[in-house]
């Protein structure tokens, strides 16, 4: 069970957010603002208490806050983002994360390493980590150092071709896996019950479960049927800006 979620406002400059598919146009600014705030809602609905910061105009991707820190039920890591530019956006983070961790549950992922916090999938106690072009083998050393000394237990994943691991695998609890592309049949994740995500909806792997319902990103409506056929309580959001900067409806909360 989640209580809490920690959400950014876009910023203007998400005009000048980092992606892969510029050939989707650039984010609409008061579009960005009008599904983000459909989206607080949506966290608000399964019974999170939401803390909005404010939007940081330093950081076009700061409200991807997802990537700055990961929150478990015993400690909080805060990042050490790959992407040059966005390297500073942990720091605005820290001090919302204090209210929540003492300084004594507070780590950090240090240079050389890095990590985001996209590479991260949630199984309990055990975290699984993507080591991509973001996250790096030392940052992964770190994160999993980190997660045993809380009686946690982490591995890496391999990754290809996704920007982060949550771009393509998804847990929804009760073994249950949405999985796309590379991860359809990645050893891994064999123990799990896996649903692959229909033929051009991919971006949907990156739905969201809380508290016993599932946010599903709007207009993939195969996937939404797969996901009700599984017996969530589906509640849709609309993150087309989002997607145009690659980000996705885990990308933008962090839940704890
Ligand atoms: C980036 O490339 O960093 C952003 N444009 C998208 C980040 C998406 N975050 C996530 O998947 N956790």
């Amino acid at each position: 069970m989640f209580r809490y979620a920690i959400v950014r406002t876009p910023c203007r400059k998400i005009t000048e957010g980092i992606t892969s598919a510029p050939e989707l146009g650039i984010p609409d600014y008061d579009k960005a603002l009008r599904q983000h705030e459909e989206y607080i809602a949506a966290l608000r609905t399964c019974g999170l208490a939401v803390t909005v910061l404010p939007a940081d105009e330093d950081f076009p991707d700061s409200c991807f806050v997802e990537d700055t820190s990961v929150l478990t039920g015993s400690c909080a890591i805060i990042t050490n983002p790959g992407a040059p530019s966005r390297k500073g956006e942990t720091e605005s983070v820290i001090g919302e994360i204090r209210k929540f961790y003492s300084d004594d549950k507070i780590a950090f992922i240090k240079d050389p390493g890095t990590l985001e916090g996209g590479d991260v999938m949630m199984v309990g106690s055990h975290f699984y980590v993507g080591r991509s072009a973001r996250t790096n083998a030392e940052g992964i050393r770190q994160f999993i150092g980190i997660l045993e000394s809380f009686g946690m237990t982490g591995s890496e994943v391999a990754l290809n071709k996704v920007l982060h691991i949550k771009t393509g695998i998804n847990y929804l609890e009760n073994n249950n896996m949405l999985v796309s592309g590379e991860f359809t049949d990645k050893p891994d994740f064999s123990a799990y019950i896996r649903h692959s995500i229909p033929e051009g909806e991919s971006y949907a792997a990156n739905c969201l479960w809380i508290n016993g319902t599932v946010i599903v990103p709007k207009g993939y409506p195969q996937t939404e049927r797969l996901v009700k056929s599984l017996g969530y309580k589906v509640i849709t959001v609309d993150t087309s800006e989002f997607r145009k900067i690659d980000g996705g409806l885990s990308c933008l909360s962090l839940r704890f």
